[in-house]
């Protein structure tokens, strides 16, 4: 067992699956998720759960629990006829691991989502960075066409690319724009995408790229600067913090909500052709902009609480992103739902009511007011 979780939610939805008399239902599907207990990693499980999958995921061996945004989905595994979602330990940068998981399941879907996916953070983590991102896909890659042969219909493989290997590109990117990548963690990105055509083309393999463009949720990491922005107007509304220090606020991204991407994930593995796709909401904010709407939804005004810290400051930084999603539009026919309004609201929603609930413990004194999460 990987975690203490509530099994509510992962229960009715089995529940629902099996009404289905086993003699008409169709087999179900197989997918196996790298970076299951990521951000998009709880999204993508809830959307093929959803859709009568059964999903494995990889995890890796922490000495705290890692699967917290996969708890509303846990079924105990003792339960066979109900749990769905099944975890096992793996890591992309074990080849033995990913080629046992992939030749004991078969999967029908394979979805690469695992990275060091902090680009701050790839600097200062280089070799790991270049190890995980882009050597981790390609021995995903390898197991993945190793098992083929033995799957009638073979695997499909998805690969989570970023607007990131787009760089210093100026906007709008497509699938036709070039990579010009500004950090070890795009780079390895870069990598990763070429090792996805390669397989493609060289072994028939049906393998997709996503170049999917920031998104984000109120299950965003919070280190990334959406999230520690909602988490701090939460704070800063109910008296925790009074202070934000970020880095460079003139930068821009395209921000979209990760719910939504998810599905365009999904749909390229349901063509009869693989394919790349830029998947993007085609708008663009900065950093200060962002920071404009999260604090106006608290009734706060940024410029009250933020400092620039030059320690948030990148070697090299990415100045500007805005995607151009017309062929996921017209091919896969995906857009997004979520306006950025929207998901700037939704996160600051969630997080005024986390920090609602930190509060109760600080009063109580079992916790401390930490300036910063
Ligand atoms: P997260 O950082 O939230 O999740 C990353 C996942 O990868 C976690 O499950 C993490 O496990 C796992 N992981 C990290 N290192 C390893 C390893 N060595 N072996 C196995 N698993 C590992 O990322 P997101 O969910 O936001 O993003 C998913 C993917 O999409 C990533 O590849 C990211 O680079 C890419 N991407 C993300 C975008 C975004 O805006 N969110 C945009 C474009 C691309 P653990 O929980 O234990 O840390
Ligand atoms: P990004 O996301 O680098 O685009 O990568 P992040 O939220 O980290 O940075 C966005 C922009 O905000 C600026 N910034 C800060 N960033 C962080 N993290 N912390 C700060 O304090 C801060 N202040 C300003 C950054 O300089 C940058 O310009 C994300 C990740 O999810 C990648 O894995 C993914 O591939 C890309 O999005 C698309």
């Amino acid at each position: 067992q990987h975690s203490e979780a509530s099994p509510a939610n992962g229960q009715a939805m089995a529940d629902a699956a099996s009404v289905i008399p086993a003699s008409i239902a169709p087999p179900r599907k197989v997918a196996l998720i790298s970076g299951i207990t990521g951000q998009d990693g709880s999204y993508l499980t809830e959307l093929l759960l959803s859709k009568g999958y059964e999903v494995h995921g990889l995890i890796r061996r922490s000495s705290n629990f890692n699967t917290a945004r996969l708890e509303h989905l846990y079924v105990d595994p003792h339960n066979s006829n109900k749990a769905r979602m099944r975890l096992h330990y793996a890591d992309l940068s074990d080849a033995s691991s990913l080629r046992r998981w992939v030749d004991t399941l078969l999967p029908d879907e394979v979805y690469n989502l695992a990275a060091q996916s902090h680009v701050a953070v790839s600097f200062e983590i280089p070799d790991y960075t270049a190890d995980v991102v882009a050597t981790g896909a390609l021995r995903l890659l390898d197991a993945v066409r190793a098992a083929s042969a033995s799957k009638p219909g073979g695997i499909k493989y998805y690969q989570a690319g970023s607007s990131e290997m787009f760089g210093s590109t100026p906007p709008p990117q497509s699938e036709t724009s070039p990579f010009h990548p500004r950090s070890p963690y795009a780079a390895a990105k870069c990598a990763a995408h070429w090792y996805t055509v390669n397989y493609r083309e060289a072994y028939g393999l049906f393998a997709c790229n996503g170049i999917l463009f920031n998104h984000e949720s109120p299950r965003r990491g919070e280190n990334f600067v959406t999230r520690k922005v909602t988490r701090a107007v939460g704070r800063i509304r109910v008296g925790l913090q009074t202070r934000l220090f970020l880095g460079n606020l003139s930068a821009a991204r395209d921000w979209g909500f990760a719910g939504d991407y998810v599905e365009a994930m999904w749909m390229m593995l349901q063509r009869d052709e693989p394919g790349d796709y830029v998947v993007a909401t085609d708008e663009s904010h900065t950093v200060e902009e962002f920071l404009e709407e999260a604090f106006g939804c608290a009734g706060l005004d940024w410029k009250d609480h933020v400092e620039v810290d030059p320690r948030y400051f990148r070697p090299a930084e990415v100045d500007s992103l805005r995607g151009d999603s017309t062929r996921a539009r017209s091919v896969l026919g995906w857009k997004p739902k979520v306006s950025f309004k929207d998901l700037v609201k939704m996160m600051v929603d969630n997080d005024i009511d986390l920090a609602k609930k930190e509060k109760v413990l600080v009063d109580a004194g079992y916790r401390d007011a930490q300036q910063q999460p």
